[in-house]
């Protein structure tokens, strides 16, 4: 579906709103209305047409901070990206590549034809949200072959695919070093890491930035590669914490996604989520979230990642960003006011996720 087709399908739906008082019988002449026209939204789910997306591939090591779920849970609601597949990084990534198929197959429809899969196992991390997916199997999660996917990907459509970096930076520079021309046939790589004028605390000094110094290594050759990239440093995600009245706002949403959030928050097990890695996903879809600079950065072998002066710029970095917005624009995704409630929304939804009788709410996408 095109963009003016979600901005028509939300009239449409905030018309629905004002009916939802109605009878019976106006309800379903809606309904039938709504979807005859293929209208329906992004709020109802599902991978729409590919027409004019942005293809990426997501690469994640969702399980430990709970950022990970939150940065998925942001693709799965914006209509402007294709996601390919998902591949895992870091420690246990045949646990981490379970939680982010099943979190997938919660979002119902087309998303669970996307493929997952396990990179390279390495040290052990914490995941405690592992259990959720204990047991998880689905047709489209692999136990391996991550590096491989995203090789295949990329030479399938060369200089069309971002990808979301969200962990460290290993099977990225796997991908880099396996063939010499993996990097020009890859359009950008759009990842959360690094630290530019701050770190972790306000007003603290820059210092290594966990997705930076997990893999010194790998960060340089990603950003000596020459593919642009769209840098998230700690200067614009390190303040996004969701407060009490934002996790209430996703987590009664019910839907089968959020619900799914809301067990891996707990599971999770500390209070306050710092949304570290959705801005890697936000700022790819709204540049206007961040005030960017263009860069030259260098990794050193502690993992700072340091502003180069006098050189050509290999980054577009976001140095500041207003957290109010952010967060507009994150919960309007993930978690909607005002836009279908009650028991007819739960009827879309179903329809979205069991069957969507050629409407085009989960036509094949990518694959
Ligand atoms: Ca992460």
């Amino acid at each position: 579906m095109t963009l003016d087709g979600v901005i028509v399908g939300e009239i449409f739906i905030s018309l629905l709103e004002q009916e939802v008082n109605g009878g019976a019988m106006q309800k379903a002449l809606i309904l039938a209305g709504i979807l005859g026209l293929g209208l329906v939204s992004r709020a109802v789910g599902g991978q729409s047409s590919s027409q004019s997306k942005i293809p990426v591939i997501l690469d994640t090591d969702i399980g430990t901070d709970i950022d990970d779920a939150f940065a998925l849970a942001l693709i799965l609601s914006s209509p402007e990206i294709e996601l390919l597949g998902v591949t895992t990084v870091s420690g246990d990534t045949q646990a981490r590549a379970r939680l982010a198929a099943k979190l997938v197959w919660e979002a119902g429809g087309a998303w669970r034809k996307v493929p997952v899969y396990a990179g390279e196992p390495g040290p052990p991390q914490p995941i405690d949200q592992g259990r959720w997916a204990t047991a998880f199997t689905s047709p489209g999660l692999h136990a391996n072959g991550a590096v491989d996917f995203l090789r295949k990907e990329i030479d399938r459509r060369p200089g069309a695919i971002t990808i979301i970096a969200i962990g460290e930076l290993t099977n990225v520079a796997a991908v880099l070093q396996s063939d010499p021309s993996a990097a020009s046939k890859i359009k950008r790589i759009s990842l959360m890491g690094g630290s530019i004028a701050r770190g972790y605390a306000p007003d603290s000094k820059p210092e290594p930035e966990w997705n930076v110094k997990s893999n010194p290594r790998a960060a340089q050759i990603v950003f000596s590669s020459g593919v642009p990239i769209l840098m998230a440093p700690l200067d614009v995600t390190a303040m996004l914490q969701l407060d009490a009245a934002g996790r209430r706002r996703v987590f009664t949403q019910l839907t089968p996604m959020t619900n799914a959030l809301a067990i891996l928050y707990y599971l999770w097990g500390k209070e306050t989520p710092t949304m570290f890695d959705p801005m890697a996903v936000a700022m790819l879809i709204d540049p206007g979230l961040c005030q960017t600079e263009e860069r030259a950065i260098a990794v050193d072998g502690q993992g700072f990642t340091r502003v180069v002066e006098g050189k050509p710029a290999n980054v577009t970095v976001g140095m500041r960003t207003d957290p109010g917005k952010f967060f507009e624009f994150y919960l309007e995704r993930v978690a909607p006011s005002g836009v279908l409630k009650g028991e007819l929304a739960q009827s879309l939804r179903n329809f979205a996720r069991d069957g969507d009788g050629g409407v085009g709410l989960g036509s094949s996408g990518s694959r």
